[in-house]
């Protein structure tokens, strides 16, 4: 059922895409994700090249599947990232937090399949416009760095507006939101807060235990005054720079609050002052498992849902 020109195209059984999620996406868990027969990522977020090109290395140890790299456009790295991306032959290329335009021929010419993350329908344009092979369309029920759309609102707007694949993410964790993306016409999903609850992920168990615990209305975006919104779970660092924004802080001042507040919530699990960042579906998740299960309950899942509602003839309990 979900064999498409998307799976063709990344040579994948499930067209399921692990969201590149800084600090959190290494190689353990992207070669789970890419042994489960989707793509697994490796995020660049904010580290320097030569750690990343260790990661590649790692998970090339792990995986003969494909799997990617994730490029956080912000990075001071991002020009390295990108030259090491073509060095490496990684088989495919993310980007979050900008637009890859200047480095898209360069991937091309060094095969890689390139799949910008992309917040508006303009942007989905202009991206395929430049060669992008597909697009992942992430509504701001995504955990950390979002645009302004909804999900509902944005997948089938940048579907009608390119040719090229489209990638639904944001506030998918289950096979109802699987089959959802693809009535909405997307080809593929982009999970990324469901996996931080899996056994692979490396994160540290505090987090694991926060997004387990959560309840739908447990996060919160920072960040809306600065022009980077970023989502993630409530805690006394949100309610802080909540109440900063609200007093007018300067962008210095609140750039400055949340250096290296994500690393301290993944490497530390410091549930005070850590940035754990997560989309809105983390009240959904209730247990931590094996990538491989979640992928295969996902699939599962969305076919029976989409099987069942159409023998029932359309909606129904
Ligand atoms: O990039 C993400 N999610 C991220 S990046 C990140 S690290 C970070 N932390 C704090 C501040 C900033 C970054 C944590 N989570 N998702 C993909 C995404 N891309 N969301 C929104 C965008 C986006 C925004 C503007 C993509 C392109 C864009 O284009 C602007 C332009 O150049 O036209």
């Amino acid at each position: 059922m979900f064999v498409s020109r998307l799976t063709e195209l990344l040579g994948i059984q499930y067209p399921i895409i692990q969201g590149g999620m800084a600090w959190v996406s290494e190689a353990t868990l992207a070669a789970a994700v890419s042994n489960a027969g989707g793509v697994g990522l490796i995020a660049g977020g904010a580290a320097p090249a030569d750690f990343i090109r260790g990661e590649i290395r790692k998970a090339r140890q792990l995986t003969d599947k494909p799997f990617g790299v994730n490029i956080m456009l912000l990075s001071p790295y991002a020009e390295a990232l990108a030259e090491l991306v073509a060095e490496e032959g990684v088989p495919i290329v993310t980007t979050g937090a900008g637009s890859p335009a200047k480095y898209i021929e360069k991937w091309k010419a060094a095969g890689i399949k390139v799949i910008p993350v992309i917040p508006s329908t303009a942007l989905a344009v202009r991206m395929e416009r430049v060669g992008a092979d597909a697009v992942v369309a992430e509504g701001c029920e995504s955990g950390g760095h979002i645009g302004e759309l909804t999900t509902m609102a944005l997948v089938p707007q940048v579907v009608d507006a390119v040719k090229i694949p489209v990638i639904a993410a944001g506030g998918i964790a289950d096979g109802r939101g699987a089959a959802a993306a693809f009535m909405l016409g997307a080809q593929g999903i982009q999970v990324g807060t469901r996996f931080l609850a899996s056994t692979e992920c490396q994160i540290h168990e505090n987090y694991k235990n926060l997004v387990v615990g959560a309840k739908d209305t447990d996060t919160a975006v920072t960040g809306r005054s600065n022009g980077h919104p970023v989502r993630q779970i409530k805690n006394r660092m949100t309610k802080k720079f909540l109440d900063m924004e609200k007093q007018g802080a300067t962008f210095e001042e609140l750039e400055g609050m949340t250096v290296g507040t994500l690393h301290r919530a993944v490497a530390e699990g410091d549930l005070d002052g850590g940035s754990f960042m997560a989309g809105q579906i983390a009240g959904l998740v209730r247990e931590i498992k094996p990538c491989s299960e979640i992928i295969r309950e996902i699939f599962a899942q969305a076919e029976e849902r989409i099987r069942s509602f159409d023998r029932a003839g359309g909606c129904h309990d």
